[in-house]
């Protein structure tokens, strides 16, 4: 990988904490995410004589770590660096690790261990956390001997930020932190088995594709994560417009093609709009372009997109033919595939009527709510908070839920990395850090996280490290007292009965389904107060009418603001398609 800063040399004898850090300054890390221990003293130590170069940032769990890393990770396309101490440390890491695996975004864990003379042992806060991880990295090292320390580094860097992207884990023992060598920053890799310098399409395959384009009269393009991760959304886009085809996003792609262009399908899947769902179904020729036809897409695979020629270009072998066969299987970068198809790829004849018909199906089944209620719906504070900050170019995170998936639906994302979210794994506790971590990256831009009760719960404490670090993000919290997805699953497919879904006391008879609303004198807990206890901002907005007004405050205010907005729980995320069906069980209302 291309290095940001020339590589210091040195002859000196140099400790192992000092090497590592040296290294990720070598491949310019500005900002590392951690949180110490007894196993991780010296790399903190060293972190001090490098303060000029490098910012630590202590957030208030690991888990603020791992998905601050991934804040920034997301929003700028480089790797994000987290560290934590060994055992609970490093095991608070893991869930943040596996949902940088499945998301595809390049984080560098590194992890102190107890020292390699005890490790095996049962030693204290051990956890052998390389086996923990085997199966949720891209790859992971176990570092034993000091002088493997810098190639280590090298080839982590480069098998997180290369291909399809991922999680590097090294976890280094305390005494192999603290041995000394003369490290060598331009030692050679050792990958024998990582090939990722030919992973671009053959000419015959751009051909193929092309003439399939030319053929077409219902073409859809299907684009995901891997447009994002390639940093093909301009080509995307001017692809899209020259050939005139419509563009569906996943949940990982929001943000690959303007949400508000007139070509924009929005998202497709179980949460998806109706006629990006009927425009899959119905095309001829469907362009999967870096997606992994995840099952929250697809529903009933062998019904999805069964009228249609596949052509599926991902950089990852392994992705093709995995769900779907593909009739034109392209494995390539994509970036570099729709830039060749730009220059050979022309439109079809006549795609006037599979216009129409999409025009029609947006015309009969736009994604709406009820603008009549009296209440405020979460789907109208996300758009008004969109239609007060789409000018600003504001980075958006999210928790997991109801507000996610409305957050997808009504935040029109304009541009790549705007959208943070954790799609495959879907953890909550999410928004709050990776907000900060973007806002680590982007101290001018605004950063809000549009934020459930039950996920924001799960990370509140990094209200400290906001604070505390001087990294002001905004909460917009939208809060219905319950776990608001898994209510509405109750209510499709339980008949409604409540199981430990709700957020208040359990004697209050909303927590079995029994109570009349809940009322301003219900509300638990008190945002506001805990906001004002980390030296937040906060306010609380009940009435429709205060809504805009105090979203512009939130914006507009230079601190931290948590603004609670209270929704009713009622409200189902629509369209839907439940699980493992199809476009046919496609549920309205
Ligand atoms: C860590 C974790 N635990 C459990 C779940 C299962 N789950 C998915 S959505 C959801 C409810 C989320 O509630 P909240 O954050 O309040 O959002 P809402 O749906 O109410 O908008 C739960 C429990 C999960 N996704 N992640
Ligand atoms: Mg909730």
């Amino acid at each position: 990988m291309s290095r940001a800063e020339p590589v210091e040399r040195t002859s000196q004898m140099t400790s192992g904490a000092d090497i590592v850090v040296q290294s990720l300054v070598n491949h310019g890390v500005d900002t590392i995410f951690a949180y110490p221990g007894g196993a991780s003293i010296p790399l903190h130590q060293a972190l001090t004589r490098y303060r000029d170069k490098i910012r630590v940032i202590l957030p208030r769990h690991e888990q603020g770590c791992g998905f601050g890393a991934q804040g920034y990770a997301r929003s700028t396309g480089k790797i994000g660096v987290c560290m934590a101490t060994s055992g609970p440390g490093a095991t608070n890491l893991v869930t943040t690790i596996t949902d940088a695996k499945l998301d595809g975004i390049p984080i560098l864990a590194i992890t102190g261990q107890v020292g390699t003379a005890v490790i095996g042992k049962d030693a204290f806060q051990e956890t052998p956390i390389v086996e923990v991880c085997r199966s949720v990295t891209k790859h992971h090292y176990l570092v034993t001997d000091v002088n493997d320390l810098a190639r280590v580094l090298r080839e982590a860097f480069h098998v997180a930020t290369t291909g399809r992207k991922g999680p590097v884990l090294i976890d280094l023992p305390k005494d192999v932190q603290l041995s000394q060598t003369v490290p060598d920053y331009d030692v050679a890799m050792d990958l024998p088995g990582y090939r990722v310098d030919h992973l671009r399409a053959w000419p015959e395959q751009i051909a193929q594709v092309a003439a399939a384009i030319g053929r077409a009269k219902q073409p859809v393009i299907y684009a995901g994560g891997g447009v994002i991760a390639s940093e093909a959304g301009d080509e995307l886009t001017q692809l899209a417009h020259k050939l005139r085809i419509p563009v569906t996003t996943t949940m990982t792609g929001l943000g690959a093609f303007p949400g508000d262009d007139e070509l924009s399908l929005d998202m497709l899947g179980m949460h998806g709009s109706v006629y990006a769902n009927y425009a899959v179904s119905e095309a001829d020729l469907l362009l999967a372009l870096g997606v992994r036809f995840d099952d929250r897409v697809t529903g009933k695979v062998e019904e999805f997109a069964r009228r249609g020629k596949i052509v599926h270009i991902d950089i990852d072998a392994s992705e093709i033919n995995k769900i779907k066969a593909a009739h034109i299987p392209v494995i390539s970068d994509i970036k570099y595939a729709l830039s060749q198809l730009l220059r050979v790829a022309k439109p079809a004849e006549d795609l006037g009527q599979w216009h129409r018909k999409i025009a029609a199906w947006k015309k009969e089944d736009p994604l709406g709510y009820d603008h009549d209620s009296p209440n405020i719906l979460a789907q109208h504070a996300i758009h008004t908070l969109w239609e007060i900050t789409k000018d600003r170019d504001p980075i958006i995170s999210t928790g997991v839920g109801q507000h996610q998936m409305w957050t997808a639906q009504f935040y029109k994302f304009r541009r790549p990395r705007r959208w943070l979210s954790s799609c495959g794994l879907a953890t909550m506790g999410f928004g709050l850090p990776s907000a900060i971590g973007a806002k680590a990256a982007h101290p001018d831009r605004l950063v809000v996280d549009i934020d459930g009760d039950g996920s924001l719960l799960m990370n509140l404490q990094e209200m400290a490290t906001s604070y505390c670090e001087k990294l002001p993000v905004k909460v917009m919290l939208l809060n219905n007292m319950h776990l608001g997805m898994v209510v509405q699953w109750e209510d499709r497919f339980n008949a409604g009965n409540r199981a430990h879904t709700y957020l208040g006391p359990i004697d209050d008879p909303e927590a079995v389904g029994e109570g009349d609303g809940i009322g301003p004198e219900h509300r638990y807990p008190d945002f506001v107060a805990i906001a004002k206890g980390f030296h937040w901002q906060g306010r609380r907005v009940w009435d429709k009418n205060e809504l805009e007004e105090a979203v512009r405050e939130m914006v507009d205010s230079p601190g931290s603001f948590l603004l609670d907005v209270q929704v009713p729980y009622q409200e189902h995320v629509l369209p839907m398609i439940p699980a493992g069906m199809t476009v046919r069980d496609l549920i309205r209302e």
